[in-house]
C-alpha cells in the first residue's frame, strides 16, 4: 500500500507568489521568506528548492566568503524547520546582462558572467549541504534563428557545462528543459538533448536531468515518456510535476489538473522505475491561480501533493492479472477501459 513516506516532496518558494502576471500587477500581499518556511511541513513538505539569489539575495553584489557565509546562515535556519535544500539554480533571467541570453550569448564576457555565477550558484549548494544544480536554460535559445549561430550555442554551452563540472569535482547538474517560453525556440527544449549534451561533457556520470509535465507537454511530447527515457538511463533526477492545458504560455497549474491520466501515466511510470526508492524527490513546480485570495493560496500544493499519493494508490491497486491478460490479448480497448473505470472507481 502506499504511504506518504513512500515519497519525499520538494517545491520552490516561487511556487508561493503573489499572482503579477504580464498582463497585470500582484494580487496578493508578499509572503516573507521565513513564513513560507515554516509552511512547507504543514503543507507536507521536505525540502526546498533554491534559486540561488533565493538562498543568497543579491548574489552578484557579495563577495565569494559573504555568499558562502549567508549560504551557511539558510542552512541552519532551513534545520530549524526541519527543512533541507533540494537543488539550487542560478537564475540567470532576470539580470539585465543576461538578456540574450547567459551561456550561450554572443558576447564572450556576458558567457564568463554566466559561468562565474553558476560557480556562485555551485558553491551556495555546496553549504546548504547538497551536490545537485539544476539549469533550466531560460534565455538560452532565440527569438529569431539568425540571431545566433546555433552550432557556436550549443558548444558554448557545452564549454559552460566543462567549466562549472571542473569547478566542483562532485557537483551533479540536471538540466531542466523547455522548448519555448521566454524565447521563442530554446536550445535544450526535450530531454533527449539535455541527455546528449550531458553525455559530450568532460564528467557525463555528473550530469541528468530534470523533467517538468508541462514543458513536455509544450514540446509536444508524453512527460511519462520522457521519464521513462531518463529513467532507463539513470539519469531522472528530479522532476517538476504540474499540469499544461495544451499548447499555450507555460500553466503550471496543479499536478493533474488539466489531463488526469497524463497525471497518472507519470505516477505509474515513477513507480515501475521504483523511484521513491532512489531517495530523489518529487518536485512540484505548480502556480495558484491568479484569483486566489492570500489566505487559500497554497492549496495547488497541497492538492498536488494529494493527487500524486493517490495516484500512487491507484497505479499500486490496478489488476495486474487483468493487465496482462489484456496486453497479452492485445485488448488495448478493454485495458483502457479498465484503466479509466479503474481511475474513475466505477466497476
Ligand atoms: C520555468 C521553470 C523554472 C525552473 C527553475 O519554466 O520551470 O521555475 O523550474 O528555475
Ligand atoms: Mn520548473
Amino acid at each position: 500500500m502506499s504511504t506518504a513516506t513512500d515519497y519525499r516532496f520538494s517545491f520552490g518558494p516561487w511556487n508561493i507568489h503573489e499572482g503579477a502576471d504580464p498582463f497585470g500587477p500582484a494580487v496578493r500581499p508578499t509572503v516573507a521568506f521565513s513564513k513560507k518556511l515554516a509552511m512547507y511541513k504543514e503543507l507536507g513538505f521536505d525540502a526546498v528548492q533554491f534559486h540561488d539569489d533565493d538562498a543568497v539575495p543579491d548574489i552578484d553584489g557579495k563577495s565569494a566568503d559573504q555568499v558562502r557565509a549567508e549560504a551557511r546562515q539558510m542552512k541552519k535556519m532551513l534545520a530549524d524547520h526541519g527543512l533541507v535544500a533540494e537543488f539550487t539554480a542560478p537564475r540567470l533571467w532576470e539580470d539585465p546582462r543576461g538578456i540574450d541570453g547567459g551561456f550561450t550569448s554572443n558576447d564572450s564576457q556576458v558567457r564568463k558572467w554566466a559561468i562565474d555565477r553558476t560557480r556562485r550558484c555551485i558553491d551556495v549548494a555546496r553549504e546548504l549541504g547538497i551536490k545537485f544544480v539544476v539549469l533550466w536554460l531560460a534565455r538560452e535559445g532565440t527569438y529569431i534563428r539568425e540571431a545566433k549561430n546555433a552550432i557556436d550555442a550549443h558548444k558554448h554551452l557545452l564549454d559552460a557545462l566543462n567549466a562549472l563540472l571542473q569547478h566542483d569535482k562532485e557537483v551533479e547538474i540536471a538540466i531542466e528543459p523547455k522548448p519555448n517560453e521566454p524565447m521563442d525556440h530554446a536550445y535544450i527544449p526535450t530531454i533527449g538533448h539535455a541527455l546528449a549534451i550531458g553525455m559530450q561533457t568532460v564528467d557525463p556520470r555528473r550530469t541528468g536531468g530534470l523533467i517538468e509535465t508541462a514543458h513536455a507537454i509544450l514540446a509536444g511530447l508524453d512527460p511519462s515518456d520522457e521519464m521513462a527515457f531518463a529513467l532507463q538511463a539513470g539519469k531522472l533526477w528530479s522532476v517538476h510535476l504540474n499540469d499544461q492545458n495544451g499548447l499555450k504560455f507555460d500553466e503550471d497549474k496543479s499536478f493533474g489538473a488539466a489531463n488526469l491520466r497524463v497525471a497518472y501515466n507519470q505516477v505509474r511510470v515513477l513507480e515501475l522505475a521504483g523511484y521513491a526508492k532512489t531517495g530523489r524527490y518529487i518536485g512540484l513546480d505548480v502556480k495558484a491561480m491568479r484569483t486566489q485570495q492570500a489566505d487559500v493560496a497554497t492549496k495547488h500544493l497541497a492538492n498536488s501533493r494529494r493527487i500524486f499519493l493517490a495516484l500512487v494508490e491507484k497505479f499500486r491497486t490496478f489488476d495486474r492479472k487483468l493487465e496482462q491478460q489484456l496486453i497479452a490479448a492485445r485488448d488495448y480497448e478493454a485495458l483502457e477501459m479498465a484503466v479509466l473505470a479503474h481511475l474513475m472507481g466505477v466497476k
